[in-house]
């Protein structure tokens, strides 16, 4: 057990707690994320703390600490078990659901027996919602729309990355520190990098795959098993997320990490590869094919790279395998020089404590960028017009003076004055011109205002992209992935205006957002727009998200050149100052 256990016990106390006390607000939700706030900025390990270590931190209250022990010490916490029975997955699962607050939820269920989105969907569709107090026809249309853009109804519903990707680095880091396990990976669409994705799909290298499923069966034993062979463990977890677990021979796992990789698609044109070359691909290796079709010698197994390379290709990036041109292209060496993590020189939308959601110092967070060894770096906290967690000019120049000062301990690292500008519902951004001219560098981003039409927000887009003062436009969308649709925008317009006033898409790396989306990224790699990685760090502890940010433009086609911050220095403030007034 370790820190992330803990963060994660906290992280659904509070969550449950908020429907259960029907607000974000109350003490105890406050409680746990103060606890959770005050365990990220203390490096030790809360599970080697005692209860009064633990209350000797500034944050964390007696009960909480005492709910840390007991999690620690048991495994489990009463409360946190009787609110899961209170509100199951698919309860949660509604709650997440655009205007469906904890006081809303509360009334559907006890007055219509609502208890996953299905029933919802029937309870809408009989126009029984807006028969309850406090909803009308208006905000049931609006739950229905959201049910439908983000995709929860349905047996082909999916879970979001965010949800998945943690668990499943858990199990592989688990699963590796087995006896006998050779090698660990996650396949399929997680490994391709979806923003969605349908279940897990682990294969384990491995010669004993009785002593790993042992371990996985009992490692899972709080989930649902419900399928569990030699080779295979199915289990559920908590949170209704199917997982599979496989083993191979150390000697096929190539063979086996291509094809639970997939896509589906992919792998039926390179099986059809395969059969142009008398020869079958399977999940056990290539091999060549006799005259009747029997399968003989092997031909290659043990690694991806042996099996493209007896293809006669490239080896494909697992994010690009989608059978959407990248077959021909390797076959033909004429994949994109993709941007990798490697390349990456500088994060041009980072947050300190200046703005109100973030919780690290400016001199923590540069200490942090720093030592990654960047280049250059934009510290842009939010503008004024972003209610609480904004700045006002005041500030601002203060702000300035501070990164200004800390400069001088930096000679490697280029420290730009920066600011997320709000983009106001038509387009307008914070403080004047002439103020705005002041900063280094620029993001404007989407915060507000969701509703408003195709036509009103793509307008607003351009508005601000038009503006000189602006660098790059950040979370295109404003979308949490599964959780909250973004703004509806024509973006053929949005990347023409892009193009035009050759200001930088985004793509931000936080997991929930993955914005913009890499289908749209492709585009904007086709229109010849700019593109720019960042991770819109809040604390210390987010700048890894820098490689969800380059896999989500690898999953777009992203090549290297055309990504602003994998430019040397000059290149880029070159850039950076060109339209600055
Ligand atoms: P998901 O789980 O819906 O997000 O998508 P995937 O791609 O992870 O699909 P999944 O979990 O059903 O299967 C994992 C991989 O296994 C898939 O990407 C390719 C491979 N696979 C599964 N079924 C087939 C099949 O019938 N034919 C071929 N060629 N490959 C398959
Ligand atoms: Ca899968
Ligand atoms: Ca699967
Ligand atoms: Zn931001």
């Amino acid at each position: 057990m370790d820190r992330r256990d803990v963060l994660a016990m906290l992280g659904e106390l509070a969550m449950l707690t908020t429907l259960e006390e029907e607000s974000p607000q109350s003490f105890k939700v406050r409680a746990y994320e103060n606890a959770t706030q005050a365990l990220e900025g203390d490096s030790r390990n809360p599970a080697d703390l005692s209860a009064s270590e633990l209350t000797k931190i500034k944050g964390i209250g007696k009960a909480t600490a005492s709910k840390i022990r007991e999690f620690v010490d048991t495994g489990s916490v009463e409360k946190l078990t009787v609110l899961r029975e209170k509100y199951p997955p698919s309860v949660v699962e509604l709650s997440r659901i655009p205007g469906m607050g904890p006081k809303t939820l509360k009334l559907i269920r006890a007055e219509l027996g609502v208890e996953d989105v299905e029933a919802l969907k029937a309870a809408i569709d009989a126009e029984k919602l807006r028969t309850l107090p406090g909803l009308g026809a208006t905000s049931e249309a609006k739950i229905a729309k959201a049910i439908d853009r983000l995709g929860l109804a349905g047996k082909n519903r999916r879970t979001p990355i965010a949800d998945a990707l943690p668990l499943a680095e858990r199990l592989v880091e688990d699963l590796a520190a087995v006896a006998g396990v050779a090698d660990v990976a996650f396949c399929g669409s997680l490994r391709r990098f979806s923003e969605t994705v349908g279940d897990i799909d682990i294969t384990v290298a491995a010669t004993d795959p009785g002593a790993v499923m042992d371990v996985v069966r009992n490692h899972i034993e709080a989930n649902d098993v419900f399928l569990s062979g030699e080779t295979k463990t199915s289990f559920l977890t908590a949170a209704g997320l199917q997982v599979d677990v496989r083993v191979v021979a150390p000697e096929q796992f190539g063979a086996a990490t291509m094809y639970f990789t997939g896509s589906k698609a992919h792998n039926i044109a390179l099986r059809q590869r395969a059969i142009n070359r008398k020869a079958i691909l399977n999940e056990y290796g290539l091999f060549h094919v006799d005259e009747e079709g029997v399968a003989g010698e092997l031909i290659a197994s043990k690694t991806e790279a042996e099996i493209y390379e007896a293809l006669e290709m490239d080896l494909v990036p697992p994010p690009m395998r989608e059978a959407t041109g990248e077959v021909d292209a390797a076959a033909e060496s004429e994949l994109p020089d993709l941007v990798e993590v490697a390349h990456i020189r500088g994060d041009l939308h980072y947050h300190t404590d200046r703005s109100g959601d973030g919780r690290s110092t400016l001199p923590e967070m540069v200490a942090v960028a720093a030592a990654k060894g960047y280049e250059y770096l934009a510290i842009t906290d939010h503008g004024e017009d972003l209610a609480i967690n904004g700045s006002n000019q005041e500030e601002m120049l203060e702000h300035r003076e501070a990164i200004r000062a800390l400069q001088g301990d930096y000679p490697d690292l280029t420290l730009l004055y920066g600011c997320e500008l709000n983009i106001g519902p038509k387009g307008g951004l914070d403080y004047d011109a002439e103020f705005r001219a002041l900063f280094d560098y620029t993001v404007a981003s989407v915060h507000s205002h969701f509703d408003l039409s195709v036509k009103e927000q793509t307008a607003r887009l351009v508005a601000a992209i038009a503006d000189p003062t602006v660098n790059s436009i950040g979370h295109l969308t404003g979308r949490y992935i599964g959780r909250r649709p973004g703004i509806e925008i024509d973006v053929e317009i949005v990347l023409e205006a892009l193009f035009t006033f050759d200001v930088a898409l985004e793509i931000n790396g936080a997991l929930q957002r993955l914005d913009a989306a890499s289908s749209v990224v492709r585009q904007a790699v086709d229109r010849g727009v700019k593109l720019v990685i960042n991770t819109d760090s809040h604390h210390t502890s987010e700048l890894g998200r820098m490689e969800y940010g380059v896999l989500t433009a690898q999953r777009g086609w992203a090549p290297r050149n055309q990504v602003v911050n994998t430019w040397p220095r000059e290149e880029f403030m070159t850039w950076a100052n060109h339209r600055r007034p």
